[in-house]
């Protein structure tokens, strides 16, 4: 009796410990996540039937233990039979056993190996939509290379930038610790998707549970996997390669939509991005307040990851903007450090971003927490400057 109360406890702290997991990590569950694509169903239905063929063996084994435990046991005098080698099912049951066994191991073999060749074969003659995978320290960017926009007369395919984001910033759809990043990959359900992967810096690993397919980031090589998208939703995915400082702050989302709306959402990003060119290039002298507007948005999406919003940044792995020495001195210091960054560190050039958008965060930094030099950066300024 008292050994069972105790098993009893033990059961119930188990119970009591996996209640708490469960409420610290609501979306974690027992199983898998359900597959979102026809490749991470197959996966998962084969994890489900070796699942469901070791749980069938187990309870034989268990029930055949138990019970010979129970009735054979010492107390009540049972004697072990000393001949059953010598009976037919004692001669011959360590050959049918091992082969039966053998039989389900080949059967899930043979699935298994049907199933990587469908991950690792990207399919043929079908329509399929590439988007480029691009891993960098440490944030995501898609490249959609089928669908372009003409910015000064070259196509320009539409891209969007995945960065982590805090979860006081993020959305009720989003949040969750680590998980939740400003802009989602987008992509319409019922399409076959190439992801071609690369990495701009060290490797990186694409992974999203969901899609299944976890993929390496090499720099200098690019390498593809597909997904057929069978349903919509939001699929959470993290770097799967350990990338450095900030390694774990470089979450995936994944947002698959319908059609329409991606088609929708496809025609917003394009004339966002044509309504910034467009921007770019205007030869004009931008007011102290447009700047600071626009450069408090570029700052808090890019540049606050490290150096956090309040300029603070985390000393001594990244340097506080606020007060910095190189901010409030001459421009040209600065300009060169944001420009070109500083190799060896995690602070990389940013000359990808437009005049514009330098402008208004060299003017931001120079203006905003205590820094207060009341210069103005205008785009040309950049553009002499690059
Ligand atoms: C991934 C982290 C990271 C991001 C993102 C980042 N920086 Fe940095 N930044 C650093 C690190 C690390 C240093 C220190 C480099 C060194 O060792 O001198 C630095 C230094 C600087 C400095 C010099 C500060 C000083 O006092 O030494 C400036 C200015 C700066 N960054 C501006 C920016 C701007 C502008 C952005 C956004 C466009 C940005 N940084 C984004 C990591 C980052
Ligand atoms: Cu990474």
């Amino acid at each position: 009796m008292a050994a069972i109360s105790k098993r009893l406890g033990a059961l119930s702290v188990f119970s009591l410990l996996a209640g708490w997991a469960g409420g610290a990590r609501a979306e974690m569950a027992l199983n898998f996540p359900e597959p979102a694509a026809g490749v991470a169903q197959e996966i998962y239905d084969i994890h489900m039937l070796t699942s469901a063929i070791a749980t069938v063996l187990l309870v034989i084994i268990l029930v055949v233990v138990g019970y010979s435990l129970y009735f054979h046991r010492k107390s009540r005098g049972y004697q072990a039979d000393q001949h059953f080698h010598e009976t037919w099912f004692g001669q011959w049951s360590w050959v049918i056993v091992p082969v039966l066994v053998l039989g389900i191991d080949l059967t899930i073999a043979d699935s298994a190996q049907k199933t990587l060749e469908k991950v690792w074969e990207v399919p043929k003659n079908v329509d399929l939509m590439d988007v480029k995978v691009i891993g960098h320290q440490w944030w995501w960017e898609y490249e959609y290379l089928d669908h372009s926009v003409e910015i000064d007369g070259k196509p320009k395919a539409v891209r969007v930038e995945s960065r982590y984001l805090p979860e006081d910033q993020a959305g009720e759809e989003t949040a969750g610790y680590l998980r939740a990043v400003d802009n989602p990959l987008v992509l319409p359900v019922g399409k076959k998707v190439r992801f071609l992967h690369t990495s701009a810096d060290v490797l990186h690993a694409f992974w999203v549970p969901e899609l299944a397919v976890k993929k390496d980031a090499i720099p200098g090589y690019v390498t593809e996997t597909w997904v057929d998208l069978t349903r919509e939703g939001r699929f959470s995915g993290q770097c799967a390669e350990l990338c450095g400082t900030w390694h774990s702050r470089m979450p995936i989302e994944v947002e698959v939509v319908s059609q329409e709306r991606f088609k929708s959402w496809m025609e917003e990003q394009k004339q966002t991005m044509l309504v910034a060119a467009a921007e770019a290039s205007l030869d004009k002298d931008w007011t102290r307040e447009e700047l600071m507007e626009k450069g408090r948005g570029n700052y808090n999406t890019r540049c606050a990851s490290c150096h956090q919003i309040n300029g603070e940044g985390l000393p001594p792995a990244f340097p506080a903007l606020t007060g910095s020495a190189i901010v409030m001195g001459p421009l040209q210091a600065h300009l060169d450090i944001v420009l070109n960054g500083k190799p060896g560190t995690a602070m990389t050039p940013w000359n990808t971003l437009t005049d514009l958008e330098l402008a208004s965060i060299i003017t931001y930094e120079r203006n905003a927490w205590k820094n207060n030099t009341g210069d103005l950066v205008q785009p040309r300024d950049i553009k002499a400057a690059r």
